[in-house]
């Protein structure tokens, strides 16, 4: 247990392609653990996330599949991201969703911040619960 939120699962991807999903198969098996995928509301965490992670790309749970644009939602508590989260947690540039096909998102080490990306990529994730 980290903070307030306990990591239930950790793909490990780096060599073991197959442990990576396309978002709504690892969104799906998040809610299968009555867990989902983990949240990314705090540069602490973003940071937290990417030590445990071992600077993989990983699913970050939001997605503006339902409304375009500026209307992210979170998955914990099915509310949409502020401006402020919006500003602060996005790297620069992004989200500026490319070819129209970027719904999904990602953190990733290597940028600082999230991305937008196709929910179709395949990237491991991390499924988070309260903790109880
Ligand atoms: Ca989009
Ligand atoms: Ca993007």
């Amino acid at each position: 247990m980290i903070n307030n939120f306990e990591c239930q699962k950790i793909d490990h991807g780096t060599s073991d392609t197959s442990a990576q999903e396309r978002y709504a198969a690892a969104d799906i098996d998040c809610l299968s653990s009555r867990a989902y995928l983990v949240s990314v509301k705090t540069l602490e965490k973003h940071q937290l996330l990417v030590n445990l992670t071992e600077r993989r790309s990983v699913w970050v749970g939001c997605d503006d599949i339902k409304q375009e644009g500026k209307f992210f939602v979170w998955k914990d508590d099915g509310q949409m991201m502020t401006n402020s989260e919006r500003v602060n947690l996005f790297a620069v540039g992004e989200p500026n969703d490319v070819g129209g096909y970027e719904d999904c998102v990602i953190f990733y080490a290597g940028n600082n911040g999230l991305l937008d990306t196709p929910c179709t990529e395949k990237h491991v994730y991390v499924c988070e619960m309260p903790y109880r």
